[in-house]
């Protein structure tokens, strides 16, 4: 690395090492790092994956690359020598921002570890010019900025691949872009990104506004873009088309040069469909195989019918696509003929409307067409596939009990906790041996230590350290102070009611209001939290307005700031939540039970000493169930209850609100003088009457038992050892969230590469 990196500074830029700029050692990096991929061997076998998805939020790669190559140590040591540092180093990386959350976070982990485990498996997604948007706050209020993070120096490959995309009133052309995908000690594979070559950033004005007619300028130009309208609904289905009639087409390619017979081609190939929103390669192939490879209709559906399979990721009606035919027939009309068909055959067989294809209101259930055509359906946690197979998917369920399976999700080691934890992963080294980054389950050895006063002392002092560099980082980006000696309560996830951050901003009011009496805490609490609120959902951005006035409110009170800290960190993403998820002491995951699929960040706190505040939702029962009573807070009313309550509609809010003074008073907080005197007043009003007048995720129903237990919690961290010894089992237990284990019962049951 030494030598590769002073050549290639002297041949780039004429300068010794010593006098490079950051940027120019960061250029020289990704040369070198690109080029050793270039050369890596890649992952081979008689059958492929392509792992089909609208997002990967794959964050900056520079140092998980170089972990996984094997030199992450040797280049921080050689740039130290030189007088540089790898993490500023790092800060001249953009973060390429293309996924909203945990989806997008979850295809980005499985390329690590599909590629770790040596399998052969290719990414196909769309690479999005400026991703998600950047969020800033302007008076307490978020703002949504463009976020470009293409720059001449990036870790995209343009190739000579191109496609010939129909629509209909044109055809475009298609480039694909590959980022290079290393296993951590293995093989190499590839994200291939399509692209539009006439997209244009130019058209972009105030903020992240742009034609939504002018398909050829703006295609590729944003992720997800606001879709309350029907022309931002018709760009996405452009945007889906596009990116799995590329895929398709690849697909059959590869196949093709390979000599496969494309009447095996299952034999050869598995598509794993991530969500819905991929759901066209399913017509798109049997359109490619009919129309242009001699199959006829039984025979191309039989053949697509065994190589796809579909992954669920939420049962949030309004996540369910569905889209209006009239949509598609203004898109996509060539694939209308088959979607019928599919249809037909479905009516043909079934006699139950709810798993026709398209329904009575001609609007055409994504959901359904992967179910009925693919050969697999997995949930992401245990609850989660239980609450399909019994509510959600039931009447699919019973036509097809053998197609259902679960498959927890998990995280990369490598990246949540080898990269944004070195200390602890080279202390858990020192403890349990490096076997641990191949196989997670060696973890559990930690436990022998769970009476080890120094390892715990040790356990306590590694956090106490990330919490300081959290400390000079938040000083740095926003300057603000935090205090490293109070504990750090953080929440970070995408803004939505259902994970409920209005319950822990009405925690904030509680604890605005003990204060103010007198009633002193023990210790100072940081609470921290960050999220960004899809900019049409507008109680979303109600509440982070709430949490960015109650930040003011906590700051500007010296009787409160020394006792309570909130931080609202500004554009969460993976960049943040690295720095952020080592410091954590508490970890809240306080989703309404049975909404949460799974959750992953639960997984990458817990990984790094956290403890979990949560509901029974998700992952978290599986945490719960690893690491026992002891280790982890419950409260709220369970998924059966919930969903009892939605079934019967008999949950409301204002007779909790009426019948409970604590309650009420918490609630009217959000409407006070105090609080109008510093926010918007329409803003706090809509949203004290969205928790009083409806509160469709039950807030109110949990929110006393999860005062009661966040106390309680305050209370056993002040025990010091008991607490070292949680944090203890938390990690030890965490090893089977590696997403290691995961894509290895991806394989063992639904590809078979
Ligand atoms: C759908 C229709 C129209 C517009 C947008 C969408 C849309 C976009 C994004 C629907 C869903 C998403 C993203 C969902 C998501 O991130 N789900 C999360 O997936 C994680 C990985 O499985 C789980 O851990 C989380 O529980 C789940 O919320």
């Amino acid at each position: 690395m030494e030598q590769a990196l002073l050549e290639i500074l002297k041949e780039k830029c004429g300068k010794d090492i010593r006098e490079a700029s950051d940027q120019e050692i960061y250029a020289a990096l990704l040369c070198i790092v690109k080029d050793r991929m270039k050369g890596m061997k890649r992952n081979e076998g008689t059958k492929k994956l392509y792992y089909i998805s609208a997002e990967f939020l794959i964050g900056k790669l520079l140092s998980n690359n170089l972990i996984n190559l094997g030199v992450f140590e040797e280049t921080r040591e050689v740039l130290a020598k030189y007088g540089h540092d790898l993490t500023a180093v790092e800060e001249v990386e953009l973060e390429p921002s293309l996924g909203n959350g945990g989806l997008g976070r979850l295809a980005a982990c499985f390329l690590d570890s599909i590629a770790t485990l040596g399998l052969p498996g290719d990414g196909v997604g769309l690479n999005y010019h400026d991703g998600l948007f950047r969020q800033t706050f302007v008076d307490n209020k978020q703002r949504e900025e463009a976020n470009p993070w293409i720059t001449e120096q990036s870790w995209l490959t343009r190739t000579d691949c191109h496609f010939e995309i129909p629509f209909k009133d044109f055809t475009l052309t298609s480039t694909m872009y590959d980022i290079d995908v290393p296993g951590y000690q293995n093989g190499c594979n590839k994200l291939h990104l399509f692209d539009l070559d006439s997209v244009d950033e130019s058209i972009i004005h105030d903020g992240i506004q742009f034609d939504k007619e002018d398909i050829q300028k703006n295609l590729t130009l944003f992720l997800y873009p606001d879709d309350s309208d029907e022309k931002g609904q018709l760009l996405r289905i452009y945007q889906q088309y596009f990116m799995v009639s590329n895929a398709a087409q690849l697909i059959l390619k590869e196949a093709q040069e390979k000599g496969y017979d494309l009447y095996r081609l299952h034999e050869h190939v598995a598509i794993q469909i991530n969500d819905t929103h991929p759901t066209m390669v399913i017509p798109e192939l049997i359109r490619l195989l009919t129309q242009e490879k001699g199959f006829n209709m039984d025979t191309a559906i039989d053949v697509v019918r065994k190589t796809c399979a579909y992954t669920n990721h939420t049962i949030l009606a309004e996540a369910l696509e569905k889209w209006p035919i009239s949509y598609l027939e203004k898109v996509v009309p060539h694939l209308l003929p088959i979607i019928r068909e599919l249809d037909a055959r479905v009516r043909r067989d079934y006699h139950d409307e709810k798993v026709y294809i398209i329904d009575k209101e001609n609007r055409v259930h994504m959901a359904h067409i992967d179910i009925h055509y693919g050969y697999a359906v997995n949930g992401v946690a245990a609850l989660h596939t239980e609450i399909l197979k019994k509510s959600e998917l039931k009447p699919f369920y019973d036509i097809y009990p053998e197609k259902f399976t679960n498959k927890t999700n998990g995280i990369t080691f490598r990246r949540w906790l080898v990269h944004c934890n070195p200390k602890l992963a080279a202390y858990i080294e020192k403890l349990v041996g490096p076997e641990y980054m191949q196989d997670a389950a060696v973890l559990e050895k930690l436990l022998e230590y769970k009476d080890d006063e120094t390892v715990l002392k040790n356990l306590r002092a590694i956090k106490k350290e990330a919490k300081l560099e959290l400390k000079k980082y938040l000083k740095l980006t926003q300057n603000v102070d935090v205090d490293e000696n109070s504990v750090f309560d953080i929440q970070i996830k995408r803004l939505h009611e259902y994970k409920r951050q209005q319950m822990n901003a009405l925690y904030a009011i509680y604890k605005y209001k003990e204060i103010k009496k007198g009633n002193l805490p023990r210790r100072p609490l940081t609470m921290i939290f960050g999220a960004k609120a899809a900019p049409a959902y507008t109680i979303a951005k109600d509440i982070i307005h709430l949490i960015l006035c109650l930040q003011q409110l906590v700051e500007n009170d010296p009787q409160v700031g020394p006792y309570l800290k909130i931080v609202m960190v500004e554009n969460y993403n993976v960049t943040k939540a690295e720095k952020l998820i080592p410091a954590c002491d508490i970890s809240e995951q306080i989703s309404l039970a049975s909404k949460e699929a799974s959750g992953t960040g639960n997984m990458k706190f817990m990984l790094n000493g956290a403890v979990t505040l949560g509901t029974e939702d998700g992952a978290n029962v599986e945490i719960h169930e690893l690491v026992g009573d002891e280790n982890i807070y419950i409260f709220g009313e369970k998924s059966e209850k919930v969903i009892e309550l939605y079934d019967t509609a008999s949950y409301c809010s204002a007779d909790i609100y009426d019948n409970d003074p604590m309650i009420e008073e918490l609630v009217d907080f959000i409407i006070s003088k105090e609080l109008i005197r510093i926010g918007d007043p329409v803003n706090l009003g809509r949203l004290y009457k969205e928790i009083v007048g409806k509160d469709w995720f039950m807030t109110l129903l949990d929110v006393k038992d999860y005062i009661k237990t966040k106390e309680r919690m305050l209370e056993d961290y002040e025990n010091e050892k008991a607490w070292e010894q949680k944090m203890l089992v938390n990690i030890a237990k965490a090893g089977y969230f590696s997403s290691d284990r995961t894509i290895a019962e991806y394989n063992r049951d639904i590809w078979h590469l």
